[in-house]
C-alpha cells in the first residue's frame, strides 16, 4: 500500500437509529490517529468528515424498498455515493483511503469506491453478518444488511447503488457470533466464507485470519471493514451493539498484524460509539489495531 494516507471521515449514524455512532469519527482523531501515522512513518492527510443529512431532517421511510423496510434509505444512498466517490478519487490519487465511520452502512460506499480500482476481496470482522435485506431484517436498520447490500441481495436487486462487482467467494466474515435465523441461512447458503467465534477457539486468531486472507486475497486488492464490535464488549464497550464472547485484546492485534501482509486496499473502521464508551477506550482501541494494520510491530 502507499505510504501516505487520506482520512475520510463519516459521521453516520442513521444506518442505526442515531445512537451516537455520529461521533465515532471525532472520537477516534482526539484518541490520537494523526500521532500514529506520525510515528508508522506515514504520510496522512485529514480531509474532515462528509455530510451526512441530519436526522432531523430525515425521514426514516422517504424510499420503502420493494419488500421489507430499511429506513433512512435515502440517506444512507445519498452518503454512500458521496463516500464511494471520495474513496475512488483517493485511490485514483495513489493515496490510501482510511475511512472512519460511522456506521456500518457506509461499507457500501467504501467498497463500491475501492472496487472501481480494481477487482477486491473483503475481510469482514464482526459480531454480526450483516446480511439481511429489507426482508429479513428485524430492525430495519441498514447497518445489518451491507454485506448483502454488495451483493445485490433481495430489494438490492432492483436499486443500482449498493452492488459492487466483488465475487462472493473472495468475501470472508471473521468473529461472527450473532445471527438472525433467515441471515445465518442466506448466509449457509451463499459462497460468502463464515469464521465464526467457535473457529477463532478451536484455531486461534492468527491462523483462522491467515485464510480469511487467502480467500479475499485471491482479488487484486483487499479491502479490510472492521466493526469494533467484533471485539469483546469487555475490551469495545463503545459500540452501537455489543455481543458478548467476542476477540480479547491480543487477539485483535494478532489479526491485524497478519493484515498488514495483505495487499491493503482500503480500511474502514466502524460503530465506534462514544456515548456508550469508557474513557474513549474503544476509538483508543480503534487507533491501535489501524496501526497494527498499517504495519506497527511491538520490536
Ligand atoms: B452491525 C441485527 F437484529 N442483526 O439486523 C440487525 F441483531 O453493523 C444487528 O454489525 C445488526 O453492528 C448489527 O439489526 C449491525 C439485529
Ligand atoms: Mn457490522
Ligand atoms: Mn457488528
Ligand atoms: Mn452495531
Amino acid at each position: 500500500m502507499p505510504r501516505s494516507i487520506r482520512v475520510i471521515g463519516v459521521p453516520m449514524d442513521l444506518g442505526a437509529d442515531r445512537r451516537g455512532v455520529d461521533m465515532g469519527p471525532s472520537a477516534i482523531r482526539y484518541a490520537g490517529l494523526a500521532d500514529a501515522f506520525d510515528a508508522l512513518d506515514y504520510g496522512a492527510t485529514d480531509i474532515g468528515d462528509l455530510d451526512v443529512v441530519h436526522p432531523e431532517l430525515g425521514d426514516p421511510d422517504s424510499i420503502e424498498p420493494s419488500t421489507g423496510r430499511a429506513k433512512y434509505l435515502a440517506e444512507v444512498r445519498e452518503l454512500c455515493v458521496q463516500l464511494e466517490e471520495t474513496v475512488a478519487e483517493t485511490l485514483a490519487d495513489g493515496t490510501f483511503p482510511l475511512v472512519l465511520g460511522g456506521d456500518h452502512s457506509i461499507a457500501i460506499g467504501s467498497v463500491r469506491g475501492s472496487a472501481r480500482d480494481g477487482d477486491i476481496g473483503v475481510v469482514w470482522f464482526d459480531a454480526h453478518g450483516d446480511f439481511n435485506t429489507p426482508a429479513t431484517t428485524p430492525s430495519g436498520n441498514v447497518h445489518g444488511m451491507p454485506l448483502a447490500a454488495l451483493l445485490g441481495r433481495g430489494a438490492f436487486s432492483d436499486v443500482d447503488w449498493t452492488t459492487a462487482p466483488i465475487n462472493p467467494e473472495n468475501i470472508a466474515l471473521v468473529g461472527v457470533r450473532s445471527l438472525d435465523a433467515s441471515e445465518r441461512k442466506a448466509l449457509r447458503d451463499s459462497d460468502v466464507t463464515v469464521f465464526t467465534m467457535s473457529d477463532i477457539d478451536e484455531r486461534g486468531a492468527t491462523a483462522v485470519t491467515e485464510e480469511a486472507l487467502s480467500i479475499a486475497n485471491a482479488a487484486d486488492g483487499v479491502h479490510v471493514s472492521l466493526d469494533l464490535d467484533w471485539l469483546d464488549p469487555q475490551e469495545a464497550p463503545g459500540v452501537g451493539t455489543p455481543v458478548r464472547g467476542g476477540v480479547t485484546y491480543r487477539e485483535a492485534h494478532a489479526a491485524m498484524e497478519v493484515i498488514a501482509d495483505a495487499n491493503l486496499r482500503s480500511l474502514e473502521l466502524v460503530e465506534v460509539n462514544p456515548i456508550l464508551d469508557q474513557h474513549n477506550q474503544t476509538a483508543e482501541l480503534a487507533v491501535e489495531l489501524t496501526a497494527s494494520a498499517l504495519g506497527k510491530r511491538i520490536l
